[in-house]
């Protein structure tokens, strides 16, 4: 089947005060050995700039050894980000943006900047994404708890409940509704925000819905441990939820309602999360999953009888593909394509351990998680990396693959606009009629 592509990563990121101990080559290594050939990475603006956390990421990713593209997060608005969001889709190959309606004091940004987001990126047919959780409620939450003396991991999840990813996701489907775009939904955790996805495709809205393998697979029970770095291993943001939620996205993973699988891989080892030892806001978020998404979606939903073998190659590669528009160059197996393929063999099985993985984190949070279905051998562009359990990557061999906007999401957008601008002329006619 044709190479994973794993649509949500973030190496070699500065974040919460640290820096992610996953960098460009051990990520991807870690994420061959898993069988994914690419994957999206969120470049951080330095200084507000775009154009300088380009340059910066470019650099971080010259140990490459496999295939990359580049979101890029939007984490303030002015005149400057907004000609440098041009420059990045019409010279640097980015064709989407991410704007975070969370972390309140450092990435947030309000609905007024939001909606000029939206505004810019549809002039550009670029892709908006939205980190959706209520930030000014979540900021609430976190001092409910330390009023309350959680200090604890398990401060982080009641602090930032379902309910405030749905709102957030409500209302960044509505703000996309009425600006007209698109809009991609990462790291879908909850019901809540599940449920407003659905509503809005059923009313034929573009939305994109990206379960991650932790939201699929984990839930909280039994997650928060009284030991620190057991239950802190486990903190990222939206939060790992209560059981029932885990189930309720496979379900909509396997009826379209959700249609790619990512996993917001953003590791910090266990030095890292102990910043957070006296205060559960000081835990750098972030969980790993780049080497184990391909086996935990197999075993989770074909292994089970959710999905199809095709389903499977569209949830973890091909619909990313056609989103991020690289098909079929990436996520297919055709004359012309890339010959990025994996050979997985299902009647095999796999084990997830800490001490054997490739990411240089010190935990997994699917420690001890085993499974039907291996991924045996994994080439890219042409070249064997994985085989016999054995990598053989070179560092600096990995391709930065340039991303045109105007995706398939953008059918119809003309169309809609022009309906909409000839029903403003209605009530217009109507009156004069009636004179
Ligand atoms: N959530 C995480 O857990 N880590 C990185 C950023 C994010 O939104
Ligand atoms: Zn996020
Ligand atoms: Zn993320």
């Amino acid at each position: 089947m044709p190479g994973g592509i794993d649509p949500h990563t973030h190496l070699a990121m500065e974040f919460m005060g640290t820096e992610t101990i996953d960098d460009f080559f051990s990520g991807q290594a870690a994420a061959l050995a898993g069988g994914t050939t690419m994957h999206i990475d969120f470049v951080i603006p330095v200084n507000g700039s775009l154009v300088a956390g380009f340059e910066a990421y470019k650099k971080k990713a010259m140990k490459s050894c496999m295939n990359y593209g580049f979101h890029m997060a939007i984490t303030k608005w002015d005149e400057s980000v907004s000609r440098e969001m041009e420059i990045m889709v019409k010279e640097k190959g980015i064709n989407s943006f991410k704007f975070f309606m969370a972390y309140k004091g450092s990435l947030m940004i309000s609905d007024e900047l939001l909606l000029q987001g939206l505004e810019r990126c549809k002039s550009l047919g670029a892709l908006a994404m939205v980190h959706a959780e209520n930030g000014d409620a979540v900021f609430e939450g976190q001092k409910r708890m330390i009023d309350l003396g959680i200090t604890g991991p398990e401060g982080h999840a009641l602090s930032r409940p379902p309910v405030l990813e749905g709102e957030a996701t409500a209302r960044a489907i509505r703000l996309a509704k009425f600006v007209n775009t698109p809009l991609y939904v990462v790291h879908v955790m909850s019901i809540d925000a599940m449920e407003e996805i659905a509503r809005a495709r059923k009313s034929g809205q573009k939305v994109i819905g990206e379960p991650v393998v932790s939201g699929l697979v984990l839930n909280d029970s039994g997650l928060w441990d009284p030991d620190f770095v057991t239950a802190a291993k486990y903190v990222m943001s939206p939060p790992i939820r209560e059981s029932g939620h885990d189930k309720a996205l496979q379900a909509a993973l396997s009826t379209g309602v959700l249609q790619l699988v990512g996993t917001d891989h953003c590791t910090f080892n266990s030095t890292q999360k102990a910043f957070g030892i006296d205060d559960f806001r000081k835990i750098p978020n972030g969980v790993n999953g780049i080497e184990e998404r391909m086996h935990l979606v197999w075993d989770t939903m074909v292994e089970s009888g959710q999905i199809s073998v095709t389903d499977f190659v569209r949830i973890t590669s091909t619909e990313c593909a056609r989103i991020f528009n690289i098909y079929p160059r990436k996520g297919a197996i055709l004359v012309g394509s890339d010959a990025d393929i994996i050979i997985f063999n299902p009647n095999s099985s796999f084990e997830i351990s800490a001490s054997m993985h490739h990411s240089r984190t010190d935990t997994n949070v699917y420690d001890g998680r085993k499974g039907k279905g291996k991924v045996e051998v994994t080439i890219v562009g042409g070249r064997v990396v994985w085989q016999d359990d054995e990598l053989k990557v070179v560092p600096g061999s990995g391709k930065y693959i340039e991303m045109p906007p105007f995706s398939y999401l953008f059918n119809g957008i003309d169309k809609a606009d022009a309906k909409y601008l000839s029903s403003l002329q209605a009530p217009v006619k109507r009156y004069f009629t009636a004179s």
